[in-house]
């Protein structure tokens, strides 16, 4: 997969792209992470990237000219189209469904805005898909880009390494996870229950789905929603 983020700062992603798993599927050439700089297509001297809403008002707007000419120059690179992404509180709300579906494209163009807003032509004259990470304020989009990307990252055939180990996720079964212990079994007094340590497979299969679907029926049971048969085995 190819991942183009378009960003006034770079350097904010690189961590996220050298460590951990995005970094092994970034080594591995699972993924292809490149980051623009918006400012490298400033039409001025002082390599303005946004100026002052017309109208009035607090605050700077991302100017279109260098939007769009930084999106051509990284669309020129490669043969196809993407699928472009903003990232706006102002998009469909990020879910693991759309995390697995945007798993799928050959090819994301992302684009972070930092300042109060985008001009609303960047939204008219370019087709793309507006995402929300969630209803909270950033200083920027590229905390947000983080966040997707690694979604993202991580599902890519072999990115994991364990191949099984994205499929019980939270979410992508629809529950929240069971509880997880290790080593010890007793810890300041707290026991780990005895059916893990039973080594009868299906009894811990069975606590281990009850658990989930209480734990999801309890502090998430929004997510029960067209989880019909779930919610007849908690009760
Ligand atoms: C937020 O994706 N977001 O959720 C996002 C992007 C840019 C700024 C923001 O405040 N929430």
């Amino acid at each position: 997969m190819w991942i183009d983020v378009l960003t006034l700062f770079p350097e904010v992603l690189e961590p996220l792209l050298a460590s951990s798993i995005v970094g092994r599927a970034v080594r591995a050439g699972t993924v292809d992470v490149e980051c623009v700089d918006f400012r490298d297509f400033a039409h001025d001297k002082h390599r303005s990237v946004d100026d002052r809403p017309f109208g009035g008002g607090p605050g700077m707007v991302l100017m279109c000219g260098p939007v769009f000419d930084a999106l051509e120059h990284i669309e020129a690179r490669r043969e196809g189209d993407p699928a472009r992404i903003l990232l706006t509180p102002q998009g469909e709300l990020l879910t693991q469904s759309l995390v697995a579906e945007l798993a799928r494209q050959p090819w994301l163009v992302i684009l972070c805005g930092h300042y109060e807003g985008f001009d609303e032509r960047i939204r008219i004259g370019i087709d793309t898909r507006e995402i929300s990470i969630g209803d909270y304020v950033l200083s920027g989009g590229e905390p947000a880009a983080m966040v997707l990307i690694d979604a993202v990252v991580r599902l890519l055939p072999g990115a994991l390494g364990d191949e099984t180990s994205a499929v019980s996720d939270s979410f992508t079964e629809g529950l929240l996870e069971y509880p997880q212990y290790t080593k010890p079994r007793s810890f300041r007094g707290m026991d780990v229950p005895d059916v893990l340590l039973s080594g009868d497979h299906g009894r811990i299969a069975a606590w281990r789905r009850e658990q989930a679907i209480r734990r999801t029926l309890l502090r998430r049971p929004d997510l029960m929603n067209g989880f019909g048969t779930a919610k007849q085995e908690a009760t």
